[in-house]
């Protein structure tokens, strides 16, 4: 259907005939988008089914990663590019007189993450793919995906992510795949042979029904699965006597129970809470992943799954899923029969895990009440894994009861998820080189210590697919006139152009391109927010969710250090700069709501204060999201990755900002460190304290914010202006703020690296003004940006973790 314009247009018109009943006078373009939708998924479709068959006939090794997130975002646009069929729609729609951009706009994002750890599994995805690299998603097809974010006089409200509103043209429903997942009830032994058996008595079962979408390759056969795994009754509507009123009710509110575990993503990324619709989640998806891919094993042969770690691997994305140990455990010997011992062999060598943060209060805890309450079997195995791991340090640690309970799995009366999968995993990675030393020699230094063969780091990476050559196609075809095209697979090939970074028409060229992005950014900022921005003026860019430790509030700082001396000095001699925000707070997240408020405060008298000459703009854009990245970060000039050094595990946001030639001002956290080795100093602006000064201030105190606030006259003006109304709200609107950094001490260092951030941005502006020096060094970032290829970090964990190889399905 898509051999050629012709073919095309007299498909796409018949399509639309078929699927909505309308000629394409009539139709909209919603119509239009599900048209072309519903094209390109039964185009693919045929490689879905023989890329499936090949992998059961071939008996490949496939790993199968499990997230409680996949951010999506949209797929029609990636879905094309890598059919390579973009050309052909977009010159059958010419002709027809359809703009494709805008039918790509209809497209709701698939928004099933919260942000970075979300993002991550969705471009591991289209790596796996484009690598030809047997292996699926696992995750929940959430009804609402994370909220949608509404600025009411400038605070956040949310508003439910309606996003199945429509129907999703990439899912496929597979009532035939749906398993059952037991709660609750109550566990009864016998002894069978001499052998204990188990049995679950009077749970509650709820039918897990699976939806997969399919996640094509580059330029490749291959379309491997994400499936998504919605709740529902597990038993039928119509077997209810709907005379028998009672029983009626009793069912609906069954059924809306039922429901509720797969009907929104919990969008706080920073506190863990004790949830017990969390808990519930997280086993529905890996009870229902896990049984679903053991019935595909024994439905393919009727041996024993004793050969299951050459068969398959699990990945578990942060603990989230951890539980897939425990109910690996499980199936293995209450229903295949094996001994613990057995068991625990196999289990051991087809889990590993990955670690996304080191802050505590995101670790997950869960009180051994609820959980034995809501997953009586599950949580005797957890016990008798404990057990057995604290016998095992006893042995090795005689009397060391402080050593022991540190590492135990269930302590003080809750299990800490995080000691369950070191335990239970062959391999633990950390996200970037600083957050796997931070884990190795600090965090988890007691685990590394017991393990050390387990650790290892994998830097997080972007597809460069999504985040380079559909974002920013004139770039990326500026690139391949320049070395041909065999970065689009070997994106390390991107250091060729490291050759043009003094040279005057490439750099022009990129400047031309970089302008034009700019252009159509203020373009739908003035749509959206009424701003009027310079597409001169210096585009300076911090999108990420909003948590105090990426310290969106050090930004906040300087805008208002910027301003205040504007008001004093509007001639002053500076670069024109716009400032612009992205972020979502956790509904409860009090602190970082005042934050939003406050960028939104500041940018209102900015923004109109016409003494200032319009030389600062600030924007904020509510709801931003993984379409509104794509239109962003291809227009930035500044990336702002200024998180407390030791706190960003890793960040990919920076990656694809340096991807489009954006230069970072950053702080050694995370994967900038990485970024800086690259690019080298001169390339990158780095500020603030090294993670070793913050973890020493952390254990050894001598940090007083009140000293700074004392003794730098530029702070003291602008944290009273919190307090003072300046702004022109109640004086006491900001008051959280102020205390927060003066009486709490400034637990995230705004004030200690304030001074040297103003001096960077200070650089920052002087570089600008020399267009050859600024093109220059975001040349050779681009050049560089190539190491962050999730391709790269894809291949290392296929060879290093998961011990899987590339099939190339015919
Ligand atoms: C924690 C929780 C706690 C309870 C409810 C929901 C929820 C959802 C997510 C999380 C974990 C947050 C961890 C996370 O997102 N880490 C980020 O992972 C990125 C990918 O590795 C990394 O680039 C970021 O630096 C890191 O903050």
């Amino acid at each position: 259907m898509f051999a050629d314009k012709q073919t095309f247009i007299k498909e796409f018109l018949e399509t639309l005939a078929n699927i909505r009943s309308k000629t394409l006078d009539e139709a909209s373009p919603l119509d239009l988008y599900n048209t072309l939708g519903t094209m390109v998924r039964n185009h693919l479709s045929k490689n879905w089914i023989s890329t499936n068959k090949q992998y059961q006939m071939s008996g490949q090794k496939q790993v199968y990663y499990f997230s409680m997130e996949f951010l999506m975002g949209r797929l029609l646009h990636s879905n094309m590019l890598n059919l390579t069929i973009e050309n052909v729609v977009k010159e059958g729609f010419e002709e027809l007189g359809i703009n494709l951009a805008t039918i790509f706009e209809e497209e709701h994002d698939a928004g099933l993450g919260n942000g970075g750890l979300g993002r991550l599994a969705a471009c591991f995805l289209d790596s796996i793919a484009s690598l030809q690299l047997p292996g699926h998603g696992c995750g929940i097809r959430y009804k609402y995906g994370l909220f949608e974010q509404k600025v009411i006089d400038g605070y956040q409200v949310e508003l439910p992510d309606y996003w199945l509103k429509e129907d999703y043209v990439w899912e496929v429903r597979r009532s035939d795949r749906s398993v059952t997942v037991c709660f609750g009830g109550h566990v009864e032994s016998e002894e069978i042979n001499g052998k204990l058996a188990f049995q679950h008595k009077n749970y509650e079962a709820v039918l897990a029904v699976p939806y997969d979408v399919p996640v094509v390759g580059f330029e490749n056969k291959t379309v491997n699965t994400l499936r998504l795994w919605s709740a529902e009754p597990s038993i039928n509507e119509h077997e209810i006597q709907t005379s028998d009123r009672e029983n009626y009710y009793k069912f609906l509110n069954y059924k809306r129970s039922i429901e509720s575990i797969s009907e929104f993503l919990y969008p706080d990324d920073s506190h863990y809470e004790g949830k017990k619709l969390r808990l519930k989640q997280q086993y529905f998806l890996v009870s229902a992943g896990l049984q679903s891919i053991i019935n595909s094993l024994r439905r393919k042969s009727k041996h024993s799954l004793l050969d299951l770690p050459d068969k398959v691997v699990f990945h578990i994305n942060d603990t989230h899923p951890v539980l897939i140990i425990p109910e690996l455990m499980r199936i293995l010997m209450d229903e295949e029969g094996l001994s613990w011992d057995e068991a625990w062999d196999i289990t051991t060598k087809t889990c590993a895990y990955t670690n996304h943060t080191t802050l505590v209060e995101a670790l997950e805890k869960w009180p051994i009440n609820l959980f034995r309450e809501l997953l009586p079997r599950i949580y005797m195995i957890v016990e008798e894994i404990n057990e057995r791991f604290c016998r095992q340090l006893w042995e090795r640690y005689p009397g060391e009861f402080d050593r022991i309970s540190n590492l135990a799995i269930i302590a003080h009366d809750q299990v800490r998820m995080a000691h369950l999968a070191i335990v239970g995993s062959f391999s633990v990675n950390g996200v970037a080189k600083l957050h796997t030393e931070i884990l190795k020699h600090r965090e988890m230094n007691n685990f590394f210590t017991v393990y050390p063969e387990k650790f290892n780091n994998k830097t997080n990476g972007i597809t460069h697919r999504r985040w380079l050559m559909n974002a920013n196609p004139k770039l990326a075809e500026h690139i391949t006139e320049s070395i041909g095209q065999r970065w689009l697979k070997q994106p390390r090939d991107l250091i060729g152009i490291l050759k043009y970074a003094n040279d005057a028409s490439f750099q022009e060229k990129v400047s031309q391109v970089k302008l034009e992005n700019k252009i159509h950014l203020a373009k739908y900022i003035k749509d959206k927010t009424g701003i009027v921005i310079d597409e001169h003026s210096i585009f300076d860019v911090q999108v990420k969710r909003l948590h105090a430790y990426k310290r969106q509030l050090l930004n906040v700082f300087h805008i208002m250090e910027l301003y205040n001396l504007l008001r004093e000095n509007p001639n002053i001699d500076m670069v024109p700069r716009t400032f612009i925000f992205g972020a979502k707070a956790a509904p409860s997240y009090f602190f970082a709501k005042k934050i939003i408020k406050l960028i939104n405060t500041v940018a209102n008298v900015v923004n109109n204060d016409p003494n200032i000459k319009g030389k600062l703009k600030v924007v904020f854009l509510e709801n931003y999201s993984v379409s509104m990245a794509e239109k962003i970060i291809p227009a930035a000039d500044v990336s702002e990755q200024i998180s407390t050094a030791s706190k960003e595990a890793s960040g990919t946001g920076n990656m694809k900002f340096m991807m489009n030639g954006a230069l970072t001002i950053g702080t050694l956290d995370g994967a900038n460190v990485e970024i800086h080795d690259m690019v080298g100093k001169d390339n990158i602006y780095i500020f603030g304290l090294t993670s070793d000064q913050v973890l020493n201030y952390y254990s050894h105190g001598g940090y007083v914010a009140r000293d700074i606030y004392n003794s730098d006259i530029r702070l003291r003006t602008v944290l009273d202006q919190l307090l003072d109304g300046f702004f022109g709200e109640e004086k006491v609107e900001f008051k959280d703020i102020y205390y927060q950094i003066l009486s709490n001490n400034d637990e995230y260092f705004v004030l200690k690296d304030f001074d040297s951030y103003v001096e960077e941005h200070q650089k920052v502006d002087l570089t600008y003004r020399d267009q050859k020096e600024w093109l220059k060094k975001s040349i050779i970032n681009i050049a560089h940006s190539g190491k962050f290829s999730s391709d790269r970090t894809i291949s290392e964990y296929a060879t290093e973790i998961w011990g899987i190889r590339p099939y190339k399905i015919e």
